[in-house]
């Protein structure tokens, strides 16, 4: 492997040692020059560990100008500066540092440090960016305030942003203006962020529970500010969720958002200054997605929510990352399970932890949720990280109760506010206030992979018992034994009708309809008592703990959890089970067509429940994704017969459905304005779901009612939901579509982003030539990560069947991609290698020439770290 730079070696938790000085103050002035940047910055530091170390200081192609120590000039000889760091030997115990450099925003490709996106200057400093702006103890545990001084052109740049309060600003000579912003709340530099630039102010205000107003900006590209207004008003919700059901009032007087085009993911939780990719802030109706507005509000939410969880309590070093991560994302699934419905919410929250979480840690890539060595953090923000670090926190509630969960939170919020912590920190709030012992909880932490769970349950009639075994098996990730977990197993009883059977657990006298059992060994036996009818087990409801459980059951119980569970995930689970045994079957070569028609008549009942909502119902349309069922066939799945067995099985579904599907998509239709709440979103999304399984039999009225629907939409929700139906039938009425989008839409940015996506996600055989063909439009910019992420992700990850091609040419394109992006945006590039890590699942054919792809990335010269890493550990050697 041929890096840019030596290989260096990994970073290890077990050598965390505190920084050597504190910065106790800094004050940034930065003269704002497209290719020229001057920043200018003064720190005061002060020695915390052992006398004789040097300061030493990150620093990244930087152009060091001048570097004073207590207003003394440093010569070349009192310093030395390589790559990555400034150091400075023989400095006092106290001292002020001044340094100057210079940067070169515009042609900073990389997206990192002090960018430009769209004439405008943006930060993006998490993880290790702000060392690209200045030099900088960058890392999160030094934590300090902050002033800064912007300057630039008053008519280019007529808005200077950063993070704090406005405390200054006026007119220089020439067109040149500043403004200067103090943040009171110390913090690491990670949180630092400035913006210049021409901005339209989307203005609001909010009251806190306590009654402090609250100023909310939202900035975006002149013209733009109405579809800023959903973003402001999920914020608004955001902010009173956090304090009615955790106790956080905001802070500051100021919160603003800022829109940028360019942006390497999501959004930023920059102290008081959020920045967002604009895909996650935009919307109206005629251009937004139900998807997209759902999107938004759970962002919105996310980065508001780190204002207490990431910055007040930020992580002692990198490894902590799943301590802001996987708590936030927690309490913006709750935000989101009130505003969506909970079990609709779980749904989807499951739905993407397996897609890609399971899938992460049953692959080359697993790892802890507190990883224990890196060698480029960037490559940690992973599904493993987010996701599952939030199933942890939902596990804890589970176990601890929402009461003593609670009183653990507020411990750990003052306790530990203003400081940078671990999770051992957190865990011991919980441990305290609740008087248990969570010593072995901390294992969710430190192991890798996915535990599975067997049920074995024995009835026995006449004494009323039911005697279940629970067993887990552990992995400590591919091929590795693991210790066993505490796994919360939320269970329920049904009889043979489906109605609640009650039962009781060992030693209690009342009888209870639901119980949480805790498995925190390999085996555990437990009786339950008077169960008076043969039971059917609901087993791990609400998906109470992220694990894998075997399922034997005869399907006879699928059928009566299916139409009854007063579970509504387990009720959407077991219709998912028998749809994936179907489909199997069908890859086997079995096709059950008795059952078949069986599920699609449930499913048939299932639909007519008035009682169920219609988001829910649009997701017991949607069959297990092909991606989820080739991690059921690993290590031989094929692709190309999963996809064949999951469309036979839609097409069996809507030839048997027809009538009701064409029902539910005639009646759903509404002549009402769209308004993006729930209700609304899920009547769309039912009608959607019904117009694509009918699609699944691609008759002339059924390609008639989806060139129908593309044609009448109202909203891009109808718009994009009539022409993924079209893709799936492909030929001429879909590149008709596809042309009348493309000119209605092509001064849209994000809607074009949608436009290529469709046309990757695509089934049809042109797909991967297409794709290719799509990466010379003028229109796809691969600078832009929206854009390459649209084409190429839209491929990789959400088209598994055109991806895994036979030939390889879809593995081909795709380590291009990395590879032309890695030329000029490493985070970028390295979040596209993961595809050809899950060579794991399928046929040898197929590995074999992922594997040679990976080898080829790997082969390459000039490789950046960020690749390097992820591209060696997805070979798996
Ligand atoms: N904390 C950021 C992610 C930063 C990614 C840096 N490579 C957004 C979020 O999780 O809220
Ligand atoms: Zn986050």
């Amino acid at each position: 492997m041929r890096t840019e730079q030596p290989v260096p070696l990994p970073i290890r938790l077990e050598d965390y040692a505190p920084p050597a000085f504190r910065v106790e103050a800094v004050r940034l002035e930065l003269d704002l020059q497209p290719s020229a940047t001057r920043v200018r910055a003064r720190l005061e530091l002060r020695r915390d560990g052992g006398a004789a170390a040097p300061l030493v200081l990150d620093g990244v192609r930087l152009k060091l100008l001048a570097a004073s120590v207590d207003g003394r000039t440093l010569a070349p000889a009192d310093y030395t500066q390589d790559a990555e760091t400034l150091t400075i030997p023989g400095v006092p115990d106290a001292f002020v540092l001044e340094t100057e450099v210079q940067i070169d925003p515009q042609g900073n490709t990389a997206l990192e440090g002090l960018y430009m996106s769209g004439g405008r200057f943006c930060t993006q400093c998490e993880a290790e960016g702000f060392r690209k702006i200045t030099f900088f103890p960058d890392r999160p545990d030094v934590l300090t305030r902050y002033t800064v001084r912007l300057e630039a052109d008053a008519s280019t740049y007529p808005r200077l942003l950063s993070n704090g309060n406005l405390v200054a600003q006026g007119r220089l000579d020439g067109d040149r203006h500043f403004a200067v912003w103090n943040d009171p709340f110390p913090k690491p530099c990670y949180l630092f962020a400035a913006v210049a630039g021409e901005l339209d102010e989307l203005a609001d205000s909010f009251v806190t529970l306590s009654g402090r107003e609250v100023r909310l900006s939202i900035y975006v590209d002149p013209g733009q500010s109405a579809r800023a207004e959903y973003a402001m008003d999920a914020l608004k919700r955001a902010m009173r969720f956090d304090e009615t059901a955790f106790g956080r009032e905001y802070d500051l007087d100021l919160f603003m958002i800022v829109a940028v085009r360019d942006f390497n993911f999501g959004a930023m939780e920059n102290k008081g200054l959020n920045i967002f990719n604009s895909s996650l802030l935009l919307a109206d109706p005629e251009t937004a997605t139900d998807a997209d507005y759902e999107r938004i509000e759970s962002v919105v939410a996310h980065e508001y929510f780190h204002n207490w969880t990431g910055n007040r309590i930020t992580c002692r070093d990198w490894f902590q990352l799943c301590l802001k991560e996987g708590l936030t994302v927690f309490r913006d699934q709750a935000f989101s399970a009130q505003e969506r419905g909970a079990a609709v919410q779980r749904i989807k929250d499951v739905r993407a932890l397996r897609t890609r979480q399971f899938a992460e840690d049953a692959g080359p890539l697993a790892h802890p949720v507190r990883p224990s060595s890196y060698l480029k953090i960037d490559n940690f923000y992973t599904a493993t990280i987010y996701e599952k670090g939030a199933e942890i926190i939902r596990m804890l509630s589970i176990l601890l109760g929402e009461a003593d969960f609670r009183r653990g939170l507020d411990l750990y919020f003052d306790r530990w506010d203003g400081t940078a912590t671990t999770v051992e920190a957190f865990l011991a709030c919980f441990a305290e206030t609740s008087g248990r012992d969570l010593s072995s909880f901390m294992t969710w932490y430190e192991q890798p992979g996915t535990p599975r769970l067997a049920i074995e349950a024995l009835y026995d009639e006449a004494a009323e018992v039911l005697d279940l075994t629970l067993r887990q098996t552990s992995s400590g990730g591919p091929d590795r034994p693991g210790k066993p977990l505490p796994i919360p197993v939320k269970l329920g009883l049904l009889d043979g009708e489906g109605a609640a059977q009650a039962f009781r657990l060992p030693g209690a006298d009342a009888p209870t309809r639901e119980a949480t059992l805790v498995l925190d060994g390999a085996e555990m036996r437990v009786r339950l008592e008077g169960v008076a009818r043969l039971p059917v087990l609901s087993a791990l409801r609400n998906f109470s703990a992220p694990v894998v459980l075997g399922a034997d059951a005869p399907p006879r119980e699928g059928y009566v959890l299916l139409a009854a569970d007063p579970d509504l995930f387990n009720r959407w689970e077991a219709g998912q089970a028998l749809a994936r045994e179907l489909i199997l079957a069908r890859v086997r070569g079995q096709p059950d067509e008795v059952n078949e028609a069986r599920f699609a008549e449930a499913l048939g009942h299932a639909l007519q429940d008035e009682a169920a909502d219609n988001a829910f119902k649009a997701l017991l349309l949607e069959l297990p994704g092909e991606a989820d069922l080739a991690s059921a066939l690993a290590p031989h799945a094929d692709p190309t017969l999963i996809h064949i067995a999951r469309e036979a099985l839609r097409a069996c579904i809507a030839v048997h459905l027809s009538e009701l599907l064409t029902g539910l998509h005639g009646a759903l239709q509404s002549g009402d304005d769209f308004s993006p709440e729930a209700a609304g979103a899920g009547r769309r999304a039912l009608r959607i779901a019904a117009l694509d399984m009918l699609v699944a039999d691609p008759h002339a009225a059924n390609q008639a009612r989806a060139s129908g629907h593309f044609d009448a939409a109202a909203n891009m929700t109808d718009a994009m939901g009539g022409l993924s139906a079209l893709s799936q039938i492909g030929g001429a009425p879909f590149d008709a579509a596809l042309a009348a989008f493309y000119t209605r839409w092509k001064s849209e940015p994000l809607v074009v982003d949608k436009w290529f996506a469709v046309q990757a996600r695509a089934p049809g055989e042109e797909t991967v030539g297409r794709v290719l063909g799509l990466t010379a439009h003028p229109a796809f910019d691969p600078r832009t990560p929206n854009r390459l992420r649209a084409l190429v992700v839209g491929f990789s990850v959400a088209n598994p069947f055109r991806f895994h091609a036979p030939d390889g040419a879809g593995y081909r394109f795709l380590a291009d991609q990395v590879l032309s992006t890695d030329a000029f945006n490493p985070t970028l590039a390295a979040r596209l290698v993961g595809p050809l890590g899950d060579h794991g699942r399928y046929r040898s054919a197929l590995a074999d020439q992922m594997r040679g792809q990976l080898e080829r990335i790997v082969g390459h010269t000039g490789l950046s770290r960020n690749v390097a890493e992820l591209a060696v550990k997805a070979l798996g050697v």
